[in-house]
C-alpha cells in the first residue's frame, strides 16, 4: 500500500474492531445482552469488506442511542402464534436481539409448516441484511428478508423523498460452497454509501441522487439534502413499494415517511419492522427436494461460465482473508470513533 494512503488509514484486527464497538456501545449505556449482537453485526460488515455497514454505523448507533430513538435496555418480546407467523416485539430495541429470540422459532415454523415468517415490530435497523438471511439459510433454508427505512428517496417520476433506501436480500442454501445471497438497497445505492462519499469529499456517480430543486447531481451533500433515486427506474421503486407494504402496513409497521417522522430531525438509524421469510424445499418437494436444489447449482455454473461472479462473492473472499489480515479503517473516523470509546 502508497504511503500516502496508509497515512489516511489506521489497520486493525478484528478483535481490535470488535474491541472497540464493545467500548463504544457500553460507553454509550447499551444493554448487556444487546451489546455482543450490536457489535458482531458491526464486526461482520468490516469482515467481508463492507464499508457501509461496518465501523462506520457505530456513529449512527453512538446519535441513536443519544437521541432516546432506541431501548438500550429492550427485552424482545415474542407473541405466541400456532400458525407459520412469529411476531416478535422488539420492545424499541436494536433489531439483532430480535432476530436472534426469533431465528430458532422461525427455523421450526419452516420445519413444521414447510414456510415461516418472522415479523419483528418496534426495532432499530441499522445495518445490513445479509446476516439475517445467511443465518437462516444455514439450516438449508430458502431466506427472504426486507425492511423499511426513512424517507430518503424519490419514487421514480417524483422528485421528493418518500421511501426508504429498503433493502431486499434472497438467500439461497447450496450442497457444497457458499450460499447465493444478494442483499442490495432498492435504491440506487445505500445511503450509507453517499455518507461515506461526503466524508471523504468524492463526487457520487450520475443516476444516484438529485438536489432539492429535483436536478440530478453528484454532490454528495446535495444528493443527501435533496432524494436518491430508486435503481432501475420505474422497477426499483415498485420493489421499494413493496417493501414499505410487506414490512410496513402488513405487519402492523411504520412506512419509511412514518419513521422519518418519528426520528423528528434526530438523524437516528430507521425505527420501525423487519420481515423474515423462511421456505423450507422439503415442505415443497418432499424427498425430492434435495435433487432440485442440486439441479440449481448448473444456473450458477452457467452464470459463472459468462465470466459473470455471484453476488456475494466479494463478501465471501474478503471474510476468509481478513481474519489473519485485519482491516484498513478510514483514520478520520477511526479517530472520531476512538474518542467516544
Ligand atoms: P450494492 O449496490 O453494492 O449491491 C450489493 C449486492 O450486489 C451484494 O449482494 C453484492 O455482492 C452484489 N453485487 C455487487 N456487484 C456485483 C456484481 N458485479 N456482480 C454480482 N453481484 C454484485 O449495495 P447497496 O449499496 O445497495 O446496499 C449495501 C448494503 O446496505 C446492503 O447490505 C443493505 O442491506 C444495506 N442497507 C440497509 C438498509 C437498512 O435499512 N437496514 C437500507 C439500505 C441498505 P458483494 O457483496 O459480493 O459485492
Ligand atoms: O445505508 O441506507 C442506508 C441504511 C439505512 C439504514 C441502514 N442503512
Amino acid at each position: 500500500m502508497p504511503d500516502q494512503q496508509k497515512d489516511a488509514t489506521v489497520h486493525l484486527s478484528l478483535d481490535e474492531v470488535r474491541d472497540l464497538a464493545h467500548a463504544i456501545l457500553t460507553r454509550e449505556g447499551l444493554g448487556a445482552d444487546h451489546i455482543g449482537p450490536v457489535a458482531e453485526t458491526i464486526v461482520a460488515g468490516e469482515r467481508d469488506a463492507c464499508a457501509s455497514h461496518g465501523v462506520y454505523r457505530l456513529t449512527n448507533c453512538i446519535r441513536t442511542l443519544r437521541s432516546g430513538k432506541v431501548n438500550p435496555q429492550a427485552h424482545p418480546v415474542v407473541r405466541p402464534s400456532a400458525s407459520a407467523v412469529v411476531r416478535i416485539d422488539a420492545d424499541g430495541g436494536f433489531a439483532q436481539r430480535a432476530f436472534d429470540l426469533g431465528l430458532p422459532l422461525l427455523i421450526e415454523k419452516a420445519r413444521t409448516h414447510g414456510i415461516g415468517l418472522l415479523a419483528i415490530n418496534h426495532c432499530v435497523h441499522f445495518a445490513a441484511l445479509w446476516p439475517e438471511v445467511e443465518a437462516v439459510v444455514a439450516h438449508g433454508l430458502v431466506a427472504l428478508a426486507c425492511t423499511p427505512s426513512h424517507a430518503w428517496v424519490a419514487p421514480a417520476g417524483g422528485t421528493a423523498p418518500l421511501f426508504g433506501t429498503n433493502p431486499i436480500a434472497f438467500g439461497w442454501p447450496r450442497p457444497e460452497g457458499d450460499p447465493f445471497i444478494f442483499d442490495f438497497a432498492t435504491s440506487a445505492v445505500a445511503r450509507g454509501e453517499i455518507e461515506l462519499h461526503r466524508r471523504t469529499g468524492k463526487a457520487i456517480p450520475e443516476g444516484w441522487t438529485i438536489d432539492a430543486d429535483g436536478n440530478p447531481t453528484t454532490d454528495p451533500e446535495a444528493g443527501l439534502s435533496g432524494a436518491l433515486l430508486t435503481f432501475g427506474g420505474h422497477k426499483g421503486s415498485a420493489l421499494s413499494a413493496m417493501v414499505e407494504l410487506i414490512a410496513g402496513p402488513l405487519i402492523g409497521d411504520m412506512t419509511s415517511a412514518e419513521s422519518l417522522a418519528h426520528d423528528d430531525g434526530a438523524l437516528a438509524s430507521p425505527y420501525g419492522g423487519e420481515l423474515v421469510i423462511a421456505i423450507d424445499p422439503e415442505g415443497i418437494l418432499g424427498d425430492a427436494a434435495a435433487g432440485h436444489v442440486a439441479r440449481a447449482e448448473a444456473l450458477f455454473t452457467a452464470i459463472r461460465a459468462q465470466g459473470a461472479r455471484l453476488p456475494s462473492e466479494r463478501r465471501f473472499a474478503a471474510r476468509r482473508h481478513t481474519p489473519q489480515t485485519g482491516v484498513d479503517i478510514p483514520r478520520a473516523l477511526y479517530e472520531e470513533l476512538a474518542a467516544f470509546a
